[in-house]
């Protein structure tokens, strides 16, 4: 599990493009968003660096917590 926190994003329609995001990625992907606390989590066999670069290039700033296997 992959946990990123994404301190930009603000609404759901922030929640819904780093989810689509997440999927373009890894179509395979389950991901968990948490508005509230900012945070993604993220259950994947893509490594975290490309989750964190394809939130990053759909325009916020993502931070990688931790990575749990
Ligand atoms: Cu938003």
């Amino acid at each position: 599990m992959i946990h990123i926190a994404v301190h930009d994003m603000t609404c759901g329609h922030c929640a819904s493009r780093i989810s689509k995001a997440v999927r373009e990625t890894d179509a395979a992907a389950r991901c968990d968003i948490d508005l509230a606390a900012k945070r993604v989590r993220i259950a994947s066999a893509e490594p975290a660096a490309a989750l964190v670069a394809a939130i990053s290039e759909a325009g916020f700033t993502p931070a990688l917590e931790k990575e749990v296997a």
